[in-house]
């Protein structure tokens, strides 16, 4: 492998931001040396996390979304990372991406690129985290995170983004999808998206009635007045926690950008509430704290592993299996 170069990489250069994106996707240390020396200059981008089941037009949409902002006064340079976790190929990319990717290519402040992920060291979210950083410091004020919303993965991904879109449309089963994924809560903006379907307001109604059933038992966001009263925002609280922000319900039809401009007006807004009300830096924070964590516990768990005898742990896991010995005082003898 090729020495990779931050500089160029800050500087615009593609080629030496595609190295260094697969780089970190095969867990190569030269990958993490880039991220390190591009760390300093990342924390300015706005990451948008798109989610929601297979089917629904996520692609569709952030492709429009895409082409809407660059369409757009001061356009900004906009990325786009779509996280598969069911394609075997490294880089590689569904049919409809494909598409999206010839669509897209002639703009040099757009860039695309798919994320392998099965085996992806440190998990998914970790990988998506350290793209979406290389992307941060190559320069790209907006970053669009594609998921297949099906689980705690997802989730985990979307809990990345600064504003996370959950995408629903009609016709996909008679329940709204992002229920059964858990996603509804993370949802800052909710997109009905295949609004030229007849069923799609059906869809909408369903999903605002849950919105208010659930703002109604009080377990979406109370006042956000910590925010005000603290000096520091605080970390150790899950920011979704603090936000007084309501979810709009944006019907759209991707497939001919109607209402597109509207969903724009909607990321907009909630990047401005997230920077008026603090809650920015709150999640910024609750980000890398997290992200430190993680690295805490996975280099911990390294180094336990190393010192530890295996054949110790069988005898060990058999008596705790024959139920011989709790797990705690599994725990006493192992560490
Ligand atoms: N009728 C209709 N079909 C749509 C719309 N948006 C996307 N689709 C179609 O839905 C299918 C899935 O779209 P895709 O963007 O690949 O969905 P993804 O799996 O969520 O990324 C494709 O056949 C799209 O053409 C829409 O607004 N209306
Ligand atoms: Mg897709």
């Amino acid at each position: 492998m090729a020495r990779l170069n931050p500089d160029a990489i800050r500087q615009g250069d593609r080629l030496a931001l595609s190295r260094a994106l697969t780089a970190v996707e095969n867990g190569d240390p030269a990958g993490q040396e880039t991220l390190s020396a591009l760390f300093p200059h990342t924390g300015q981008s706005h990451l948008v996390g798109v989610t929601g089941a297979p089917g629904t037009g996520k692609s569709t949409l952030v492709n429009q979304l895409a082409r809407a902002f660059r369409a757009s006064p001061h356009p900004p340079k906009v990325a786009i990372i779509a996280v598969d976790p069911t394609s075997p190929f490294s880089g590689g990319a569904l049919l409809g991406d494909r598409i999206r990717m010839q669509d897209l290519a002639g703009d040099k402040g757009i860039f695309i690129r798919s994320m392998a992920s099965r085996g992806a060291l440190g998990g998914l979210a970790h990988s998506t985290a350290a793209f979406a950083t290389l992307l941060d410091g190559a320069g790209f004020d907006l970053i669009f995170i594609e998921t297949v919303g099906a689980g705690q993965a997802e989730v985990d991904i979307a809990r990345l983004a600064h504003t996370v879109l959950v995408v629903e449309a009609p016709g996909l089963g008679d329940d709204i999808q992002a229920l059964k994924a858990g996603i509804l809560e993370i949802a800052d903006i909710l997109v009905v998206n295949k609004a030229d379907r007849p069923d799609s307001q059906n869809t909408a109604r369903a999903l605002q009635a849950m919105l208010e059933m659930a703002q109604g038992r009080g377990s979406l966001p109370p006042a956000a007045k910590h925010l005000r009263t603290t000096k520091k925002p605080a970390a150790a609280a899950a920011p979704e926690e603090l936000s007084t922000w309501q979810p709009p319900v944006r019907p759209v039809t991707a497939t001919e950008g109607k209402g597109i401009e509207k969903l724009v007006a909607d990321i907009r807004a909630h990047r401005n509430y997230l920077k008026e009300t603090g809650l920015w830096q709150a999640k910024e924070a609750y980000r890398l704290q997290q992200d430190l964590d993680g690295l805490i516990r996975d280099a911990l768990h390294r180094s336990w592993q190393e010192a530890c005898d295996p054949d110790q742990y069988a005898a060990i896991l058999d008596q705790l299996i024959t139920r011989k010995i709790s797990p705690l005082e599994a725990l006493a003898l192992l560490i």
